[in-house]
């Protein structure tokens, strides 16, 4: 007998793929909780074969939950996180609200489970365990094989964001004014900051430093939002401290669990945002030396991944299937 599992944030995108997500991987729940605001309360849903009705949120949503899986904004997972922890629940959080605090892991399954360490099902305490963003899992999917070999110092990214990442009603928005959309783009629409950064490039600096446990490597990002989906696309230029030709890190990469190589220069043939979509492997290609870089010592690589998927509900699934 498996878990007993709630979802907070059912109704919305991210929520709807967790349902989906869970089906496809035949994670074995007990018994399966959605949680929604009281404007969704009382909606049915009927999901593998079983009626369910969507409750609303309150603090006592959490008694026997054993794991919550979290996309409702940061406000609720703010408020009712800390609620869930304390009645032993095991938190996997999708917002940004915990994920740079001290003592919560930040985890990509394929890059550093060890993170998760410590936090067991069942024991009675409850946790918390924050999804990164998605363009930094989208990323380092990538990267983090290279940088296992040859260790990255510096990194650019450069990303072309889909509609799904600002949520449902920016899809419907994208479909209602394609012609607008169409024949343009516009940076991402995170506020910007300060230091000019806008905060979806900050999370992509500082996440990474804390998911490879890294204070030293230097980031550098430019987030843009383009009239697509679901799927975001990343150019990635890295900078390493020892030589990496581009022959090996295909190499690497094709052996990357969760990371698919399309890189076909012949035909042309290279990943894109339609490709990837509803699917669960990073794609990568355009695999290339630097040329401004002497030696073998940087490379650029263009990425592709389902930005619902892989970079939110995919990642917090199986987050939760480290814990069986
Ligand atoms: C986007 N990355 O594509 C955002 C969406 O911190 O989880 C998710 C925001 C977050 O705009």
């Amino acid at each position: 007998d498996g878990p007993s599992v709630a979802i907070v944030g059912v109704t919305g995108a991210v929520g709807q793929e967790f349902l989906s997500v869970l089906s496809d991987r035949d994670f074995p729940y007990r018994s399966l909780k959605l949680l929604a605001s009281k404007r969704s309360a009382g909606k049915k849903v009927n999901y593998e074969n079983r009626d369910y009705t969507v409750e609303e949120l309150t603090e006592s949503s959490f008694d026997d939950v054993d794991i919550a899986l979290f996309s409702a904004g940061g406000s609720i997972s703010k408020k009712f996180g800390p609620i869930a922890v304390d009645k032993g629940t095991i938190v996997v959080d999708n917002s940004s609200a915990f994920r740079m605090d001290d003592g919560i892991p930040l985890v990509i399954p394929e890059v550093n489970p060890e993170a998760m360490e410590g936090i067991k099902l069942k024991s009675g305490k409850g946790a918390l365990i924050a999804n990164p963003n998605c363009s930094t899992i989208i990323c380092l999917m990538a990267a983090t094989p290279l940088h296992r070999r040859a260790k990255v110092s510096r990194m650019v990214v450069s990303t072309y964001q889909a509609a799904s990442g600002a949520g449902a009603a920016a899809m419907e928005e994208l479909e209602l004014q394609t012609r607008e959309y169409a024949f343009n783009l516009f940076s991402h629409n995170a506020p910007v900051l300060s230091n000019g950064y806008n905060e979806e490039e900050m999370k992509l600096v500082k996440e990474t430093r804390k998911i490879w446990n890294n204070k030293s490597v230097k980031v550098t990002a430019t987030c843009i939002r383009v009239p697509v989906m679901r799927a975001h696309a990343e150019s990635v230029n890295l900078q390493f401290e020892t030589p990496l030709d581009e022959d090996t890190a295909r190499e690497i990469l094709r052996n990357a669990p969760g990371v698919v190589v399309i890189d076909d220069r012949a035909a042309n043939h290279f990943p894109t945002p339609l490709e990837v979509s509803n699917k669960d492997d990073v794609a990568v290609g355009r695999i290339r030396q630097d040329v401004s870089q002497d030696g073998n010592y940087g490379l650029d690589i263009f990425v592709c991944g389902d930005q619902i998927r892989k970079g939110a509900a995919l990642n917090a699934v199986q987050i939760a299937e480290l814990l069986l």
